[in-house]
């Protein structure tokens, strides 16, 4: 989508920090980061919200939890604990409509969230 952010990410017209990318994910910090460790984690094919996943994406959620693996233990946040989220559109707070995981860690963590 031409309009769409992370979809620009993925096309090399917006340059964000990335930290781990395969042929099918892009991870890379999030700007607005909420602890030491931020990392977004998005599909390349443009879907906008977890609800959008068709039932044949079924080898894309493999794809990106394995990401956050691989950038959990790339960032040393494996070890000491992560906490991975997915909004999904407006309750939950979601701004940019590219379903991405956030993965979070390097710092001890409530819950509920607010
Ligand atoms: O989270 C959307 C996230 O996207 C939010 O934490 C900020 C982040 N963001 C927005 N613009 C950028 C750029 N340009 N680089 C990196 N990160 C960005 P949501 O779950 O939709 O609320």
């Amino acid at each position: 989508m031409t309009d769409c952010l992370f979809c620009k990410m993925v096309a090399g017209e917006i340059k964000p920090a990335v930290v781990y990318e395969n042929d099918h994910v892009l991870a890379f910090r999030d700007i607005r980061p909420r602890a030491p460790v931020h990392v977004l984690v998005i599909p390349k094919r443009h879907i906008p919200t977890l609800d959008d996943l068709s039932e044949s994406d079924s080898a894309l959620p493999h794809e990106l939890l394995q990401a956050v693996r691989k950038v959990a233990h790339s960032e040393g946040i494996a070890e000491t604990g992560f906490r991975t989220v997915i909004n999904c559109r407006g309750d939950s707070g979601q701004e940019v409509y590219h379903l991405h995981l956030h993965v979070l860690g390097g710092r001890p963590m409530s819950w509920p969230p607010g």
